[in-house]
């Protein structure tokens, strides 16, 4: 009896420090995403439970938007929903319009507007009764329903009564770009190996690929290139491309197309052809029975992404053909399958010619005359996803040729997967500038988007940080930054802030003293990135071997002059900037007016990109009445600080979050907060060599000396 007693006891104890320590009981590497599906408050599961009874379909092909209703609901609810045979009160009707359901609703006429993506969830009265409507035109669309709604079930409490819900996507391609090689590893990529098992491929197939698929139709992401744009030209091997059929089987239910990256030398590298010249009958008929034998094995494959002339890559001009012959011959090649050719404007060629104004110089003069199947692939900014760029001056520039843009959504050059960097600050400043391409208004969305170019291919790009890490990403917050890339790509008019609100609520939870803070935090956190890395436009002060740490200083004799920091800087005893005025490289002379007089004029240039444009002495004073020395300094010194504001944020939530995901989070902030004083040291004490000017006293003193960072050398599988 005492035994048992005892026994009681303990068992009673252990179940109270398991409660006393809510994160101990669910610890949490995730692997789910914002898909964890956690139990909702009663009260909410209550409205749910009034709202919806069961669920009726008359259509087999919307099984997996079906499955994954059911299985959400049982774990947000703890119910089954019920598959019903006949409508009943507080039915959840679900199906595309060929259903009969759906049709007698009345709804056909709307869902053709909305497209086949597109949606209604609406609370409707059918036969007297009161009904919630899940309809699209195509099964996919269904899927994205379903994921709305699961959405607004976690996020939106209470449950609203009534909910009538309309949507369509508002680019047409909506893509991952992955770096993989297919030796598994991932350029740029820091969440661990490439998530495809090329090896067991097509034999084997990873469980991963389905959760994939699945977290990006919860987005509405339709599109996966799976491989390099520095792409070997092997993946267009029979062995490959049967690896490739197999993924494309997996992800087909989620409505994701797979997309191939070509290297352009390929009929020679794989069959030995003499040339590769675009304008050959013999490569153009090679390109074509390679469409044909794609086609045969992937019916609905989406196209090719290049990536020529540009990094060493061959290329047309290798052949003296240009980048539209080129193009065209690979959408010719694609066009009876209704293939695409996503054509990269990431050209710049090693010369005294500016860097930032190479692209445009290369394509504008080739605007209309690429095939209606290709689009041109522009990176946002005209250097290469810099954590503050302009916009590329292609943005507004073509007129006749579909451009899209394409976003690093993996940390190349923001900490990689040690800093927490929110990025959607960074694609809708992109999305939402004014290309002035006709009269105001004329955002990059919008000459991207098909409003200002109707008849337009319409797509957006986004390099992913998808590895095989068990979280997918490698830093908790960085599953922020795909979240954040897929929901703007279905929807570019959210804002930053109603994203990461969604994300935090999916991801972590729905307390409001976890919520806020953290919101606040990831808000800032580019801005923060901006200040302690390369305030003020500066741009590209990264070390020779690799894209983390700051050495303004870099010089590699031989070394290309644009792949050193100098080339960007032109730190001089004078002052620092690169001239880009109409003085200079002129390269402000390719923005529409009038931003070209606003970035050209010292004094309405904004201050963000003041050193893009100008070479600005030491001493000039700016809006606030400080010179450029002291703005500098005490912009580096607000980008530290900040950091350390969000590691207080961070420890202050402890209470609200697992113990996994907290203290990995707070180690990371451990390496950032020391990084961002790295970047301040490093840039602040080597730009003083030219500057000859203090620093002010009130702010935090250099910890480093300037020979000392010199000497780093970084061992970067630590920061892999
Ligand atoms: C895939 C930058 C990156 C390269 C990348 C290239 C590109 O130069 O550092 O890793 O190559 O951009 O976008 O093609």
């Amino acid at each position: 009896m005492r035994d048992l007693n005892k026994y009681k006891m303990k068992v009673f104890l252990y179940t109270l420090f398991l409660l006393l320590i809510p994160g101990f009981l669910s610890a949490e590497d995730g692997s789910q995403l914002w898909l964890r599906y956690q139990p909702l408050p009663s009260e909410q599961v209550k409205n749910l439970q009034a709202g919806i009874t069961s669920l009726i379909t008359d259509e087999s092909n919307v099984n997996v938007a079906i499955s994954e209703l059911r299985s959400a609901w049982k774990q947000l609810t703890g119910a089954e929903l019920t598959l019903a045979c006949s409508l009943q009160e507080h039915s959840l009707i679900m199906g595309t319009s060929k259903s009969k359901l759906i049709q007698s609703l009345g709804l056909k006429r709307e869902l053709q507007v909305l497209g086949k993506d597109g949606f209604i969830i609406r609370t409707m009265k059918y036969k007297g009764k009161k009904h919630m409507v899940l309809a699209s035109q195509g099964d996919c669309g269904v899927l994205y329903a379903v994921f709305n709604l699961l959405r607004t079930m976690q996020t939106n409490i209470p449950f609203p009564p009534v909910l009538d819900v309309k949507e369509a996507p508002l680019y047409k391609i909506r893509i991952l770009n992955h770096w993989d090689n297919l030796d598994g590893t991932v350029e740029r990529g820091y969440a661990g190996h490439s998530l495809w098992q090329w090896d067991d491929l097509p034999g084997k197939l990873s469980p991963r690929y389905k959760e994939y698929a699945r977290a990006n139709a919860s987005l509405g992401i339709n599109g996966s290139v799976l491989n390099n744009v520095n792409a070997s030209p092997e993946i267009l091997n029979v062995a490959y491309l049967l690896k490739v059929k197999a993924l494309a089987n997996v992800f087909r239910p989620y409505g994701i197309r797979v997309y191939l990256s070509v290297n352009f030398s390929s009929p020679t590298a794989l069959s030995g052809l003499p040339t590769s010249d675009p304008l050959n009958k013999e490569v153009q008929q090679w390109w074509k029975a390679k469409a044909k034998e794609i086609y045969a094995l992937i019916p609905d494959f989406g196209g090719f992404l290049v990536k020529a002339n540009s990094e060493g890559l061959p290329g047309p001009q290798d052949f003296g053909r240009t980048h539209a012959d080129g193009a065209n011959m690979l959408a010719d090649a694609l066009k009876p399958y209704h293939g695409i050719v996503m054509w990269r404007a990431f050209v710049y060629k090693s010369g005294m010619d500016d860097r930032a104004g190479q692209a445009y110089k290369e394509f504008l003069p080739l605007d209309g005359k690429f095939r209606s199947n290709v689009i041109l692939q522009v990176k946002n900014g005209p250097i290469d996803f810099q954590p503050r760029e302009p916009i590329s001056p292609l943005f507004g520039a073509l007129k006749q040729t579909p451009v899209m843009p394409e976003f690093q959504i993996t940390q190349e050059y923001l900490g990689e997967s040690n800093h927490l960097v929110y990025l959607a600050p960074l694609y809708k400043e992109c999305l939402d500038s004014d290309t002035y391409y006709s009269g105001k208004g004329s955002t990059v969305a919008r000459v991207t988007d098909g409003t200002l170019f109707p008849n337009f291919l319409t797509a957006i790009a986004g390099v992913a940080n998808i590895g095989e890490d068990t979280n997918w990403c490698g830093h908790s917050f960085a599953q922020a930054n795909w979240y954040a890339f897929g929901r703007l790509a279905w929807n570019h008019r959210l804002t930053s802030e109603q994203i990461a609100d969604e994300w935090i609520k999916l991801t972590f939870n729905n307390q409001k003293d976890f919520v806020n803070p953290v919101k606040e935090m990831m808000l800032t956190s580019r801005e923060a990135a901006v200040n302690y890395m390369m305030p003020l436009g500066l741009h590209h002060l990264f070390a020779w071997g690799h894209h983390y740490g700051p050495e303004p200083w870099c010089a590699v004799e031989g070394a290309r002059p644009d792949w050193l920091p100098s080339y960007y800087h032109k730190a001089d005893s004078l002052g620092i900037g690169f001239d880009r005025t109409m003085n200079g490289s002129s390269a402000v002379g390719q923005y529409n007016s009038p931003l070209r007089e606003e970035y050209n004029e010292l004094n309405t240039c904004p201050e963000q990109l003041i050193l893009w444009f100008h070479h600005v002495p030491w001493s000039y004073e700016m809006k606030n009445g400080r010179t450029l020395w002291f703005n500098l300094c005490y912009t580096y010194d607000k980008g530290v600080q900040q950091v350390r504001s969000f590691q207080k944020i961070w420890d202050r939530i402890e209470p609200y979050v697992d113990v996994q995901r907290f203290q990995q989070v707070q180690s990371r902030l451990k390496i950032q907060s020391k990084d961002a004083v790295w970047w301040k040291d490093a840039c602040l004490l080597y730009f003083q060599t030219y500057s000859r000017l203090t620093i002010p006293y009130d702010i935090e003193r250099p910890v480093n000396e300037l020979d000392d960072l010199k000497k780093i050398k970084l061992n970067l599988k630590h920061h892999n």
